[in-house]
């Protein structure tokens, strides 16, 4: 069996190692651009088998949080840019992840202050981050969302197809897509948030249809092999609920294996919490649903995330259970982790309180080892 520390080939990724830098929003993109020091914070970061960057909206209207990136402006772009040359000067491999918060944002964020937009007009008990014009921060409830009108849903396939051809454009190695954690996709996705009656809500496929119509448009654009899906079958996070997770993310990962895909990569438990945290009457099965996936003809790297050390990631890897390994909280406090867990080194431990936003220190200041 392989271990953390030798290389695989993700659709058309060729990964040195299988130790992924997970997507970790940072709320250091001041008017959501971002900034110098996201090139620095990345490239520092290069020795992992891939990075995934923070969540970055497609759109406006996909923004739910202050000073987190978009992708959809010039000065975005060229800051992109600048991250995509340095991460690959330094040697490393990028790919942006593609996010539409849907219900999770504030009035004060959206297009001309408008409502957030969702499968169904259903509040989320859940908060956001905005900044005030004196730069103070805060945490405030998010809006009542509107629900998406059927007429408006070519229109946020469209925006995600762009979105990535622009991901290309600025240099990215490939896209993730931010089907988790309970923002737009997910909402769609799971019944707690979808109670529509048209062709997007009510059975699996109708809750599965707005997903594969942004895959089909994705990959049409930029290719399986560049693409990559995040899910997180069980997450509470944002609000998110679904009674009976299991056959819908094993029709979801049945269906994503005719794709060709660089990975699938998949939240265990409640993200950022419990590994065995639970929705529905049973535990989730995870091997079921790489199963599924196997099952279908799929063939990308299964990607494991949520509260993994170095112990337990090597043995998911050397038990075949995984083929690469996502880490978050020890990436922003070891740009150099790869090589820590290789040499069983000590690790910095993470700062929680300069997680979101803030300047350098607990961004680029976290030391690499000697
Ligand atoms: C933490 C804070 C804000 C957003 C996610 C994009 O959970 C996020 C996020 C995480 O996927």
């Amino acid at each position: 069996m392989p271990t953390l520390f030798d290389p695989i080939t993700a659709g058309d990724l060729e990964l040195p190692n299988r130790i992924v830098m997970a997507p970790l929003t940072r709320n250091r993109a001041p008017g959501a651009v971002p900034s110098e020091h996201a090139a620095t914070y990345y490239s520092q970061r290069a020795s992992a088998g891939l990075l995934i960057t923070e969540a970055t909206a497609i759109t406006q209207q996909g923004q739910g949080y202050a000073q987190v990136p978009g992708l959809y402006s010039a000065s975005q772009l060229a800051g992109w840019r600048r991250v995509t040359d340095a991460v690959h000067a330094a040697g490393g491999r990028i790919v942006v992840q593609l996010w539409h918060v849907g219900r999770i944002s504030h009035t004060s964020l959206q297009p001309g202050n408008g409502a957030p937009v969702a499968p169904s007009p259903i509040r989320a008990r859940a908060k956001t981050y905005l900044v005030q014009a004196d730069g103070t921060g805060s945490f405030v409830e998010t809006s009542q969302p509107r629900a998406l009108r059927l007429d408006e849903l070519p229109g946020v396939v469209a925006d995600f197809r762009r979105a990535a051809r622009a991901a290309i454009d600025a240099g990215f190695d490939g896209v993730e897509l931010h089907a988790a954690n309970g923002y737009l996709l997910d909402q769609f996705l799971r019944a707690g948030t979808n109670q529509r009656t048209d062709a997007y809500g009510g059975s699996i496929e109708n809750r599965t249809r707005l997903l594969f119509e942004v895959m089909d448009a994705v990959t049409a654009e930029v290719g399986g092999g560049r693409t990559g899906i995040r899910i997180s079958p069980v997450t509470p996070a944002n609000d998110a609920s679904d009674p009976d997770p299991q056959p819908l993310f094993d029709a979801v990962a049945r269906k994503l294996a005719g794709y060709g895909l660089a990975y699938v990569h998949v939240i265990e438990g409640a993200t950022g919490g419990a590994r065995d945290f639970q929705q529905g009457d049973a535990p989730f099965d995870y091997a079921a649903l790489r199963g599924a996936y196997a099952g279908a003809g799929g063939t990308g790297a299964w990607m494991a995330n949520n509260g993994y050390d170095g112990a337990l990631a090597s043995r998911a890897v050397e038990e075949g259970k995984a083929d690469l390994v996502a880490f978050g909280k020890l990436f922003i406090a070891n740009p150099d982790l790869v090589r820590r867990l290789r040499e069983n080194a000590a690790l910095n431990e993470p700062d929680p309180t300069t997680f979101y936003g803030g300047g350098d220190k607990g961004y680029i200041d976290y030391p690499a080892l000697a």
